[in-house]
């Protein structure tokens, strides 16, 4: 009797570790696939939080009124001194930057004299690689390509994050909703600047196109 009662309790014991078996090889699966949607996001997430370092450390070293990015490392990875650099399935980001003003001397800070997006008035971009490990974006893409994830930086979220959240408010404003307030017309600008000319009183906006300051208001 004792020893069909133990035949049960193995019987169970047997059934019960296929059971196990096979609820644990799908959470495998659904961790799997979960996995790398939750990779994906994470990955978007570090994007961000290294978007917000690199505006924090934005600056203006050559003091041409242009905030600079710090410039990307060899092989365009996300300096050191950020603290964060890869995304979710641990590879280095892709980091470039783009120096509105003159080509910056600062090494430390972005120098480049070419730009790096097609889209306007963006000063980093920073790109993973996506689950698939390959860089698809290239700098002639306007959006990321492939399984890619991109995050662009432009100069109004520098200037605002630079110009009114922090100390300098003082200085001469780039952005995209704010104009440059001078006597004279303002050196290096880009396209859509805003410029308000305190001799005349008149607010003009720089056109690329014909390289003029076209009147805005009367
Ligand atoms: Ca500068
Ligand atoms: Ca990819």
């Amino acid at each position: 009797m004792k020893k069909g009662f133990m035949l049960v309790e193995v019987m169970v014991a047997i059934i019960m570790a296929g059971i196990l078996a096979a609820v644990l090889a799908t959470m495998g699966y659904y961790t799997l696939i979960q996995g790398n949607t939750l990779k994906q996001q994470n990955s978007k997430t570090m994007l961000e939080v290294i978007r917000s370092r690199l505006l924090e450390l934005a600056a203006d070293p050559d003091s041409d009124s242009y905030f600079e990015l710090l410039k990307e490392d060899t092989n365009s990875t996300v300096p050191v001194v950020v603290g964060l650099g890869k995304d979710a399935w641990g590879r280095n980001l892709f980091y470039a930057t783009y120096d509105f003003g003159d080509a910056n001397g600062n090494a430390t800070y972005a120098q480049n004299t070419t730009s790096i997006s097609p889209n306007n008035n963006i000063l980093g971009r920073l790109v993973s690689l996506g689950e698939d490990g390959v860089l698809q974006t290239d700098a002639t893409h306007t959006i990321a390509q492939g399984d890619d994830i991109m995050l662009e930086i432009g100069v109004g979220e520098t200037n605002h994050l630079k110009l009114y959240n922090g100390s300098e408010v003082t200085t001469q404003t780039r952005g995209y909703n704010s104009a440059i307030v001078s006597a004279t017309e303002p050196a290096s600008p880009i396209h859509g600047t805003l410029w308000y000319s305190e001799s005349n009183s008149t607010l003009y906006m720089y056109n690329t196109t014909d390289g003029n300051w076209t009147q805005i208001t009367p």
